[in-house]
């Protein structure tokens, strides 16, 4: 990002429409022509004298001098017809895109002149459909007229017209009442305040006063040699569905229907949802179908996290997380992404699926990790196969194991997988719960058939040696009640008991003593 050079910037200003231009018929607002003859009338738009000592052709305005040596130097395409921006869809964003495309070459900066109410989606639209772009684009407009008395027309156009006239930010921005934003993280917040954008997730690229401070750090900086190129091919069949309270079931379907392909869900707070099974259970049909759901929240600001078992529902049924994305960004991104040539949805679904297999094992660890039933059984009902191992080869039982998870351990038995399975290192639930001391979990274990191998058995001794060393009774109890003999001796051929006899543990030495003796048995196992 640099201030940019040259006794002379050429800037395109594309007229679609809005508030800026518009003119009261029978008491509304409706979008007139001839922006650029009001302009002409207006000495901080147009510097006649100038103009006609340059010779400037009659459609070509200049500004007056805004620092010494430099002019912008500006043209108004006014497109036909206008727009409320209200009126405005993808097909009029992407021809927008088009028209810079065309004018590119023979202009330093563009500024698109549009109605304030879809700015946001037009912004982000034209964000994501232009690639290798290398010069400034400033989107602008204004809540009242800028031939009203009292204003923000004027200042808007005239900061977007010298931002993009006298700065390389290649970008597409949005400037409104002295802040330069990014395009696709701004949103409308307000109907009438001449402060109607803010960025709730990023702060303004660059605020203009008596100076113009840049935050050169978020700037994108210019570089690649790549030609600016329009993906016109963009999907008309996404849409918006805002969750409330107690939204039907059935309301989901409908709206989830073919055609459509990609989905922004608004969903509550940092991306929860309902978690009523017959509404995950719509949402993950869908997604199964290929559709792909963006969960954003319709909070102003913050991100969608996987804090709550409520969004983490959301994200078992196949919602992607929008992150931090404002809902017109996310929109804008799936009909980019979705219309993407070679992206059919029958790949999509193909890649959906090999996600959701290479992510199954780790997320179903960490659910039994965490003893979240729930969150475990959305996965088995995605297909998610719970005797998968993650990639250090432990399985969902490791995880219950070693967190001590009494009810996962069961309902993992219960379901069938293997009590003896191994991970990379070698180790096996039981000897996860032993090393945790969880007694409870040690004895479902046991009831169900898992014992400790000659391998997991070899240095036993010497750790029985070390827990006796420190008077750790839980931890012999639990060797016991895996069914080791603690007997075993240590490395240097001492036993337990004896470590436990040298260094006076004495509560060590009575357990010993009565396991020998209320077993009765040589190895004193349970
Ligand atoms: N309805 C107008 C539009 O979006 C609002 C505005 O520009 N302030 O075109």
């Amino acid at each position: 990002m640099a201030r940019a050079k040259g006794p002379e910037r050429r800037v395109l200003a594309v007229y679609t429409g809005g508030t800026i231009g518009m003119r009261s018929e029978r008491g509304v607002l409706v979008p007139g022509t001839g922006l650029a003859a009001v302009l002409r009338t207006l000495p901080m738009f147009h510097d006649e004298e100038h103009a006609r000592a340059r010779g400037l052709p009659e459609d070509t305005l200049v500004l007056p001098p805004a620092s010494p040596g430099q002019r912008v130097v500006y043209t108004v395409l006014e497109c036909q017809p206008l727009f409320d921006s209200s009126d405005m869809t993808i097909a009029e964003w992407v021809q927008i895109a088009q028209t810079i495309e065309r004018h590119y070459a023979q202009y330093d900066g563009f500024v698109v002149i549009h109605g304030t109410d879809t700015m946001a989606f037009a912004a982000s639209v034209l964000s994501f459909v232009l690639e290798n772009l290398q010069k400034t684009i400033i989107f602008t407009g204004a809540q009242v007229p800028i031939h009203a008395l009292w204003n923000d027309g004027r200042e808007n156009l005239l900061g977007a017209l010298l931002l993009a006239g006298q700065y390389v930010i290649p970008e597409v921005c949005l400037f409104f009442q002295n802040q330069l934003f990014r395009g696709n993280r701004v949103t409308k917040v307000d109907t009438r305040r001449f402060a109607a954008f803010c960025s709730p997730n990023l702060p303004p690229l660059a605020i203009v006063g008596a100076d113009v401070t840049i935050n050169r750090e978020l700037v994108r900086r210019a570089g690649g040699k790549g030609r600016l190129m329009v993906h016109s091919s963009v999907e008309r069949d996404v849409g918006l569905l805002r969750l409330y309270p107690g939204i039907p079931a059935p309301l989901v379907r409908a709206f989830l229907q073919p055609p459509l392909k990609g989905v922004v869900l608004e969903t509550f707070g940092s991306g929860n949802g309902p978690t009523k099974p017959d509404l995950l259970q719509e949402l993950r049909a869908a997604a199964e179908r290929g559709l792909v759901i963006v969960n954003c929240t319709h909070c102003l600001q913050g991100a969608v996290t996987s804090d709550y078992g409520a969004g983490v529902a959301m994200a078992g049924a196949g919602t992607v997380s929008g992150f931090d994305m404002t809902s017109e960004a996310a929109l804008a991104k799936l009909s980019y992404v979705l219309g993407l040539p070679g992206l059919g949805l029958s790949r999509r679904k193909e890649e959906a699926d090999a996600v959701r297999d290479a992510l199954a094992p780790s997320l179903a660890c960490a659910a039994a990790h965490a003893g979240d039933l729930e969150a475990l059984q959305v996965l088995a009902e995605l297909g998610g196969d719970l005797s998968l191992e993650d990639f250090s080869g432990r399985t969902p039982l490791h995880a219950a194991a070693r967190g001590g998870q009494a009810g996962m351990v069961t309902a993992l038995l219960q379901s069938g997988v293997d009590v003896n399975a191994r991970d990379q290192d070698g180790l096996s639930p039981l000897l996860l719960a032993v090393r945790g001391r969880h007694q409870d979990v040690i004895g479902l274990l046991r009831a169900a058939g898992a014992c400790l191998s000659t391998q997991d058995l070899e240095d036993s001794g010497t750790e029985l040696c070390r827990l006796a060393s420190r008077a750790d009774l839980e931890g012999l109890r639990a060797w016991w009640q895996a069914g080791a003999d603690l007997r075993q001796p240590g490395y240097d051929g001492r036993s337990a008991q004896l470590i436990a006899e040298a260094v006076g543990n004495l509560d060590v030495v009575t357990f010993l003593q009565s396991l020998q003796h209320g077993a009765g048995v040589g190895a004193l196992g349970p």
